[in-house]
């Protein structure tokens, strides 16, 4: 699979087999498929979905693709040591985008992974139609089209019914789905849950004890703020279909009553998110069209969890956000052989961001502190594609994309004017002009080479931009206890804004090969090796201004305070995939095994320093059995101890691991069933990419939890699911 390089492919059919996952292409006409792309559908989805109530763990199986720990069901995909917003990611066609100093409601936590019918990774190399301010790879995560009669005295009617428990944390949930067409018209509804406990890891890793003075019993093996509760998913959704036009309107709203955050230092105590999706698909003589408007608007609470030490006031923090978006896309048949896509893109995201006062006296009194007040970014794009099939061994895609992204936030003020550890941050905030506009000019050139059956090339090159996002530009306090609240990586030290921060530009070069028998069934084995260099990549150096001490330039072993700054970057590596069907017969069913690998190094080229949350070298096999309606699968995952770490953000290290998971599933007619036992012998590990575990006590401050700690992986789970389709 890995399609690491997307390069276009004019028909969804003509798609390789790829060797973890299958490419299943479930788009009905007139939405048509992204270019040449990874593309995981069933049963790999149905199988992942058993387990997960996080969407970001649909993922984890796709090469390059790596997960960066965060909530139970908000983790943050990286494309090849790239991660959050320097990936584009879409839902349901939707630039969702997170309203939060700490990015918990992260664009994958909106959609529920029962929700989930198809992912398509652009890994490595995006289109330029893909892309847009965002220097890694794009993913694209929808749910399920709509269906209509395929006569005019039928009605269809469909329904669903789905339901998991799992072992540790006590996990379950629901989902309901139906829907009514006719031939011309459908209606559907769905709606899904989930809840958890803290999970466990595979052993103590702390003291057992309080999980904060005045606070419950926390087992040394209890991973603190990890749990989360009253998550609910509605949509409801219209459709008209009339030959080749399509329009579609799908409403949804989704609560979560409570999502802990075991690397940050608070927990997300409510977030309501309301999603209006309106879209037309066309097919004409010419070629094809898509047009799009959305909204989303986004109330957040944050506030410590019942792990965490309340200190008789809690410490409110609130956001609201508002982000509305309209693309266009025109696909003009020019010839047989050339295709050339056309679009514009305009987004305008709004965002507040405000804590308010706590108590009658004191430094937390008496007005709201304003983290971003008035913060606006707004994006308008256009683009041009160039798909030309030269022959049946020559393709090339070429495109080009300029964006002007302006950004904007108001003045701010403390939590109160007397206080010089407000006053003085944000009169100095406040004398700067706020406004920047850059202007990205992205391009890239795509090639694929089929020299024969058996063989197959890709390769190319991209130049991306991302401009900072809100938090990056005009977070402002130097304030420990509000930097710290600043934070979206899980590190647990502080972060402060810089106003005059440039755009990330990157210049990537990729290429994969890729072996296989001729049917494309037996065998494959896909290698890619790709190199980015980023210009402007927005890491953080110390902070050694304001309210900083001279100890925080220093330290080696305690949170810390940085800034974000410029530097430049340098990110290389490879991923192996492969799949061999050992022996197939029809009375003992198929045997295949399938295999990734992924290696990755993210060097800082102006501090030598490695660049933070990289994942070490990490693979996975897995022996799948099929037979009828089941499908059996072992895998066996190992990662190698991550020594090379970040050392201005004091980032941990962590050991070797590996891990069993046995996954097993009957699909009859209309139902299914999952069974599986992950970490099948209870190992303890730490999470490479887990962050550092601030899930319980005083999270606050910077010395009251102890450093050095990363949060640990879950422990054994016995997970069951069951769904009826009708
Ligand atoms: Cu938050």
């Amino acid at each position: 699979m890995a399609a690491l390089l997307a390069v276009a492919s004019c028909d969804a059919s003509a798609q390789e087999p790829t060797p973890l996952d299958e490419v299943v292409v479930t788009a009905p006409k007139p939405d048509e498929p992204p270019p040449k792309s990874t593309r995981i559908g069933e049963p790999e989805l149905a199988a992942r979905r058993a387990s997960a109530s996080d969407s970001a763990r649909l993922l984890q199986d796709v090469p390059g693709v790596t997960l960066n720990g965060a909530g139970g069901i908000s983790s943050l995909p990286a494309i090849h040591g790239l991660a959050d917003d320097r990936l584009r990611i879409q839902v349901d066609g939707m630039d969702v985008t997170s309203a939060c100093p700490n990015h918990m409601n992260s664009p994958l936590s909106y959609i529920s992974p029962t929700q989930v019918q198809r992912v398509t990774v652009f890994a490595g190399l995006t289109p330029v139609s893909a892309g847009g301010n965002s220097i890694g790879g794009t993913i694209q995560v929808e749910s399920a089209a709509p269906e209509f009669a395929s006569s005019a005295d039928e009605l269809l009617v469909r329904g669903h019914l789905g339901g998991f428990l799992r072992s540790n944390g006590n996990g379950i949930g629901y989902d309901v789905a139906t829907s009514i067409a006719g031939t011309g018209s459908s209606v559907s509804y769905s709606e899904s849950t989930a809840r958890s406990d803290d999970y466990f890891a595979g052993d103590e890793f702390k003291a057992p004890g309080l999980a904060a003075p005045l606070r419950g019993w926390l087992d040394g093996d209890e991973v603190g703020s990890s749990a989360y509760d009253g998550t609910t998913n509605r949509n409801v959704g219209l459709a008209l279909r009339h030959e080749g036009h399509l329009l579609r309107l799908d409403l949804g709203r989704q609560n979560v009553g409570f999502e802990g955050f075991p690397n940050q230092r608070m927990d997300m105590t409510s977030n309501e998110n309301r999603l209006a999706n309106l879209r037309y698909a066309g097919q004409f003589d010419w070629g094809t069209l898509d047009l799009r408007v959305f909204d989303q608007d986004t109330r957040h609470a944050m506030d410590m969890g019942d792990d965490r030490f309340f200190y008789g006031f809690g410490m409110p923090m609130d956001s609201e956000s508002t982000n509305r978006g309209a693309h266009s896309k025109a696909s003009l048949e020019l010839s047989d052989r050339h295709t050339l896509g056309v679009g514009g893109e305009y987004l305008t995201y709004r965002l507040d961001d405000w804590w308010s006062p706590v108590g009658s006296s004191g430094s937390m009194c008496c007005e709201k502190f304003w983290n971003v007040r008035d913060g606006e970014q707004s994006r308008l794009g256009v683009y041009a594609e160039w798909q030309a099939d030269w022959s049946p061994q020559w393709l090339s895609l070429v495109g080009a994309r300029v964006d002007r992204v302006a950004s904007d936030a108001g003045d701010v003020q403390g939590y109160n004017d007397v206080m010089a550890m407000w006053s003085a941050d944000a009169a100095a905030f406040n004398a700067r002009d706020h406004r920047r506009a850059d202007t990205h000019v992205d391009v890239a050139v795509l090639l694929r080479y089929v020299p024969s059956q058996t063989l197959t090339f890709e390769g190319g090159y991209a130049r991306k931009t991302r401009s900072p996002n809100l938090y990056e530009r005009y977070a402002w306090s130097t304030s420990a206890m509000a930097a710290l609240m600043n934070n979206f990586v899980g590190d647990g030290n502080g972060y402060i804004g810089r106003v005059d921060l440039e755009p990330e530009t990157a210049h990537s070069v990729s290429a994969s090969g890729e072996l296989h028998d001729a049917e494309q069934a037996a065998w494959s084995l896909r290698a890619t090796l790709y190199a980015t260099k980023v210009n402007d990549y927005i890491d953080a150096i110390r902070c050694d201004f304001g309210q900083c001490s001279a100890a925080n330039a220093t330290a080696t072993d305690a949170f810390v305070l940085l800034q974000y700054a410029n530097q430049s970057a340098l990110l290389y590596g490879a991923d192996l995939s492969g799949h061999w069907l050992v022996t197939r017969s029809d009375r003992l069913g198929s045997f295949t095994l399938r295999g990734t690998l992924g290696w990755v190094r993210g060097e800082n080229r102006d501090t030598d320093d490695d660049l933070y949350n990289i994942m070490p070298l990490h693979g996975k096999l897995a022996l799948v059995h099929e037979l009828g309606g089941f499908r059996t699968a072992v895998e066996f995952g190992a990662v190698e101890s991550k020594t090379r770490t970040s050392s201005v953000r004091n980032e941990m290290q962590t050991g070797h691991y590996s891990l069993l998971d046995l996954r097993s599933s009957y699909a009859f007619e209309h139902a299914r069933v999952d069974v599986s036992i992950e970490n099948v012998f209870d190992r303890f590990y730490s999470l490479p990419l887990g962050g550092a575990y601030l899930g319980q006590g005083l999270s606050m401050s910077s010395f009251t939890i102890p450093w050095g700690t990363p949060v640990p992986g879950a422990g054994r789970s016995i997970n069951v699911a069951l769904s009826v389709d009708f």
